[in-house]
């Protein structure tokens, strides 16, 4: 009973040990916590490391963290600047998307974390690559791999020719999970303004009218156009999902002077915008 009773303690004591000796494994631990890993993309110095929250690329926003592992320490770096660019490659062209700059995911040491948006696919998820730059300690460095880009059930993405002649890009980024209240809706707006520069658009106004067509085409009362926020760069408004089904976001594009650039009125005649996004939950 009695040593029972001491190996007990001891066993608790190595125990206590090994958790404040092994701190740095703590830590990579509970960075990850919550993501899937996507791919690696690996050159003969470094494993850069992609991560979300499904272990999925998918058509639309994409949210995306990082790590970057050095091969021959195994450890993470913490002081690289990143930055990245995803190309499609066609048949008869190239082109990239809209994507936002990398930086240092908030209280976490070895994670980088931005956003990319793919507005297509091609076949069997293939056509994209990407490519990683980073620089450690002044030395620049590069990785260059194919991903694969999953074409989203849903149309969380759409790129259009507005009447102005300019190309966009449109998503939607929240809300990731849909429930029947006043969902906080945000939405990128991106100009296609070379096949490699998707500059976002500021201060532009889109209008809302969300529409269940299985049910008679009914609308929710209370949803509110988005406008642009300074703050995240993106356009906010209120969507209101009355019950749970699959939804039809009708939305129509208007420029700074109020002309609209994309999109119609829903009306018994004309049962959806050309403009919209959708949802099901
Ligand atoms: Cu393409």
């Amino acid at each position: 009973m009695k040593l029972k009773y001491i190996l007990q303690i001891v066993f608790i004591a190595i125990l206590a040990t090994s958790c404040s000796t092994d701190n740095d494994d703590e830590i990579t631990i509970n960075e990850i916590e919550g993501l899937v890993k996507i791919q690696d993309l690996s050159n003969s110095t470094h494993t850069i490391e992609l991560y979300n929250a499904t272990g999925q690329f998918k058509t639309g926003y994409n949210a995306i963290s990082i790590r970057i592992k050095d091969n021959t320490s195994n450890t993470y770096i913490e002081n690289a600047t990143v930055s990245w660019n995803p190309i499609m490659h066609m048949p008869d062209m190239q082109h990239s998307c809209p994507k936002s700059a990398i930086g240092k995911a908030l209280g976490k040491e070895t994670v980088y974390e931005g956003f990319i948006i793919y507005q297509m696919t091609g076949m069997d998820g293939s056509g994209w690559s990407l490519t990683v730059n980073y620089s450690i300690n002044g030395v620049e460095y590069s990785i260059t791999d194919t991903i694969t880009v999953i074409q989203n059930a849903k149309q969380h993405v759409t790129s259009f020719m507005g009447s102005d002649n300019n190309r966009y890009v449109m998503a939607i980024i929240e809300p990731k999970t849909p429930k029947i209240a006043i969902n906080n809706l945000k939405i990128g707006l991106f100009k296609m303004e070379t096949m490699m520069s998707f500059p976002v658009v500021e201060n532009y106004k889109i209008t809302l009218d969300p529409r269940m067509p299985g049910m008679g085409n009914h609308s929710s009362p209370n949803n509110t156009d988005l406008t642009f926020n300074t703050e995240d760069a993106m356009y906010h408004g209120n969507l209101s999902l009355t019950m749970t089904g699959y939804w039809v976001l009708n939305l129509k594009l208007l420029n700074a002077e109020n002309d609209v650039l994309k999109g119609e009125d829903v009306t018994t005649e004309n049962t959806q915008s050309s403009l919209y996004l959708e949802l099901e939950f």
